[in-house]
């Protein structure tokens, strides 16, 4: 990747900005561009011929929104000075949003109209008392295509009718920090620019997520509204504006429409200022005996960790890595997992190794937590930070509502829910099922096996959140530690967790990338087999209590989904679980889950790999795995 193509996090908090700020007074004052009323009047040619002025960002990616066929556009409005086009345009087949948001190749967004068209779209499903001199707000994880992406977005949404958006700098803010920003400033709803953990770049993925008016992702009865509308799409809605320059911090008015460029950090930093004690955790951090690293993975995160853990937490410059926000991730796949956060596994893993590891992803919603030479899976991490958030974040201080988990995560932690006395609830993979939970005032903690944890002062999972509680864990164990002292660790913590309630052994087996054929056929043979099942069946040395597809009623809205994900839970507890990823962008990535609970602390401390084994081969012959997929290994083993 080019350097002109990098986004440097220098960029993004520079000391220009700063000054820029104080110069404003609120950093938010300035009016920049000229009235709008000179562009109403310019010709009537097509907006997005390659001659416009107005489409230089987006032309130079050869992309633009285009009249499909006669290649005219109409002006239909210019509603106090803005010019609005119609320009017509014809359904694209595949518009269909996955577990998060619409997610595909680069090349695929760059077609004439793609994205345009699900904007668009996503308009027309919209009621209009949603959108029209409404607040959106925009931002993303920094990758290849978001800047042009950010101008048609911001068009279509003046175009529409939207009053204001308020973007981050650069087109940057994490998915998080999207949710945060559209709770704080009641805003409508919300884009986010990005395929989270996918890789980045002109040849790798890019996407689009919305989410609504309490922050969280748009519920599957707006995503398939969308979708049907991208089926029968003939006219985009767009304004005849120029390209918004999001480099400098402050307010543009164009005629009725508005954008403001914001720091993506300052309102989600206040949010967690208010969820955390960050004297607690600062009094850790700056320990000579406490050393922590955070992998940022080149991705949305490093905009965040320098004034977060650094500047307000007092860690160490260096202990960032991979600081830097780049296009395409350093070529890296931005998933904070064991094998591609390896070079951060590596360092935990070394002799004198740092106390404390943590990484997120993408769009910085997914974290990983490690101790010296210690991984914290996923469930149990949710469970850990359930157990014990009263006493270390001042958030949880009066109790939790409730706890949810995915279904497929391990039952560590419906073990602290019945212990705690708490409701809990078991929803489908994609956190857009905590959601209503939340706001029904059910929900405090949740998480997913995915490297996705998350409480409701937002409708998103969180990354560094998540980072914060651990680190807001072993402040509080450790608070009373002289120096020179031997501090609780992080594998201390979990060892003491699973002593209490358990262990319950959990991994997942990704087969990223399979034929959609075979992985599709398999899915079928599993809910053929489900159906034929019956209880007392046997599968190894293990008795089967019931297999299904999990169906899912929202408690709340009491609205139904199927068919996600199938499952097959024998009378020890044991569970085996096969899906189909719903965020690829090639072929179809199958999901294996493998869970057993073991009770004896004697037990615990066993490789997860070694005390599945039994189980694992069990899924890998009842699934006929290899045979479906031809894989013999899968990529990725968490
Ligand atoms: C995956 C995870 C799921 C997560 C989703 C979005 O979905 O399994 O738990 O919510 O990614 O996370 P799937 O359908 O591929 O299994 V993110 O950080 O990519 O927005
Ligand atoms: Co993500």
């Amino acid at each position: 990747m080019a350097s002109s193509s990098c986004l440097r996090a220098e960029n993004v908090f520079s000391h220009t900005i700063s000054k820029f700020k104080h110069s404003n007074g609120n950093g938010n004052g300035s009016i920049r561009s000229p009235p709008i009323s000179s562009f109403s009047l310019l010709s009537s040619s097509p907006i997005f011929s390659p001659k416009s002025p107005l489409l230089k960002t987006s032309l130079s990616h050869s992309l633009s929104i285009k009249a499909s066929s006669s290649s005219s556009s109409t002006a239909i409005a210019e509603p106090e000075g803005i010019k609005i086009n119609s320009v017509p345009t014809k359904p694209i087949e595949g518009q269909k949003t996955g577990t998060s948001g619409l997610r595909k190749k680069v090349k695929v967004f760059m077609q004439e109209n793609y994205l345009a068209n699900w904007i668009q779209a996503l308009f027309n499903s919209l009621p209009p008392e949603d959108y029209k001199n409404g607040l959106l707000v925009l931002g993303g994880d920094g990758r290849y295509f978001n800047k042009e992406a950010s101008q048609i977005i911001m068009k279509i949404a003046a175009g529409n009718g939207v009053g204001k958006i308020l973007v981050g700098k650069e087109g940057v803010m994490s998915t998080p920090a999207v949710s945060a920003v559209i709770r704080k400033r009641k805003a409508n709803g919300g884009f986010i620019m990005s395929a989270s953990h996918n890789p980045g770049g002109r040849e790798y993925d890019w996407g689009i997520k919305f989410n609504y008016n309490s922050g969280q992702p748009a519920p599957e009865s707006i995503t398939d509204k969308i979708y049907g509308n991208t089926l029968s799409i003939s006219e985009i809605k767009i304004a005849d504006i120029p390209d918004v320059d999001l480099s400098r911090l402050g307010v543009t008015k164009y005629g009725n429409f508005i954008v403001e460029v914001v720091d993506p950090v300052s309102d989600y930093l206040e949010l967690m200022e208010h969820v955390f004690d960050f004297e607690l955790i600062r009094s850790l951090l700056v320990r000579p005996d406490f050393r922590f690293i955070f992998d940022a993975m080149h991705a949305v995160t490093g905009a965040y960790a320098k004034p977060i853990f650094v500047d307000k937490l007092g860690a160490t410059p260096d202990s960032i890595s991979n600081g830097v926000p780049l296009e395409d991730f350093g070529h890296g796949h931005p998933d904070p997992n064991l094998t591609y956060a390896k070079d951060l596994v590596k360092i935990m893993y070394s002799e004198n190794g740092p106390d404390f590891g943590a990484a997120s992803d993408g769009d910085g919603d997914r974290n990983m937590i490690l101790g010296r030479g210690f991984f914290v899976t996923p469930s149990d991490s949710v469970a850990i930070i359930a157990a014990n958030s009263q006493g270390a974040i001042p958030y949880f201080k009066t109790g939790r509502k409730g706890l949810a988990r995915s279904m497929p995560t391990s039952g560590a932690l419906d073990r602290v829910a019945e212990k705690l006395n708490l409701p809990f609830f078991e929803v489908p993979t994609g956190w857009k099922f905590f959601g209503n939970l939340m706001d029904a005032g059910k929900l405090s903690i949740c998480g997913e096996e995915s490297f996705g944890t998350g409480s409701d002062h937002i409708r998103e999972k969180d990354g560094i959140w998540a980072v914060l509680a651990w680190l807001s864990i072993i402040a509080h164990r450790n608070k009373d530690k002289k120096p020179g002292e031997k501090l609780v660790s992080v594998a201390d913590v979990v060892k003491e967790h699973w002593a209490t309630f358990g262990r319950n052994f959990f991994s997942r087996y990704d087969y990223e990338e399979c034929e959609s054929e075979g992985a599709n056929k398999m899915i079928e043979y599993l809910r053929d087999l489900v159906s034929k099942s019956k209880p007392g069946d046997k599968y190894g040395s293990y008795a089967l209590q019931y297999a299904d597809d999990f169906k899912y009623t929202d408690p709340v809205d009491g609205s139904v989904v199927t068919k996600q994900g199938v499952r097959f839970v024998f009378t020890d507890g044991s569970r085996i679980i096969f899906r189909l990823s719903g965020t690829g962008s090639a072929g179809a990535t199958v999901r294996m889950y493998i869970e057993q609970f073991e009770p004896d602390a004697s037990k615990h401390e066993m490789d997860a790999q070694t005390a599945l084994k039994p189980l694992i081969d069990v899924a890998l012959s009842v699934s006929k795995l290899k045979d479906f997929t031809g894989r013999e290994k899968p990529t990725v083993i968490t």
